[in-house]
């Protein structure tokens, strides 16, 4: 975890929470990295692997609608959308990073499930890699935060 989040969260704080995990096929090895991560931070905050499902999408433009879906099933506890966006890959880099943030940004407010924001924009292929490697990795980070939101946004429905 590197030193912009300290999470405040118990041990035990994912026990009993569903997560869904949305994965871009684009940059895929980082985006797998990023999906190790994410499993084993979910893993030590006590998440069950049967309360974990994966789903692939083509790249990261599509993460918003797929986790709006996926939310407005009532299945899950959080959606962690993970993905990364290269700079130097294409011109179009604005419009993707900026569709992928505004769709994931739109998904949680219309369905009222937190959607985790985990998608790397980088300049180069090595900045990328080094948040997706075993320190500093940015879906533990990710994972973290569903965790959390999920916790505050059940406590919130509360009476
Ligand atoms: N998708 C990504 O996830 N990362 C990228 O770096 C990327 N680049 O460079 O173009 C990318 N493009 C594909 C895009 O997300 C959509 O899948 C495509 O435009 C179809 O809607």
């Amino acid at each position: 975890m590197n030193e912009g989040y300290t999470s405040g969260i118990a041990k035990d704080a994912g026990t009993g929470q569903r997560h869904a995990i949305v994965l871009t096929r684009w940059n895929a090895k980082i985006v797998e990295a990023l999906k190790e991560g994410a499993l084993a931070e979910l893993g030590r905050f006590g998440v069950s692997e049967k309360d974990v499902e994966v789903f692939y999408v083509p790249g990261a433009f599509e993460l918003g609608s797929t986790a709006k879906a996926i939310a407005l099933t009532g299945r899950f506890s959080s959606v962690i959308c993970l993905g990364c966006v290269i700079r130097g890959d294409t011109d179009h880099y604005q419009f993707v990073a900026g569709e992928a943030a505004r769709g994931i940004s739109q998904a949680s407010l219309d369905t009222g499930v937190p959607v985790i924001f985990g998608v790397l924009t980088t300049n180069t292929e090595r900045q990328a890699e080094d948040r997706a490697g075993p320190t500093g990795n940015k879906g533990a980070e990710a994972a973290q935060t569903a965790i959390e939101m999920a916790g505050l946004m059940a406590r919130l429905k509360k009476p």
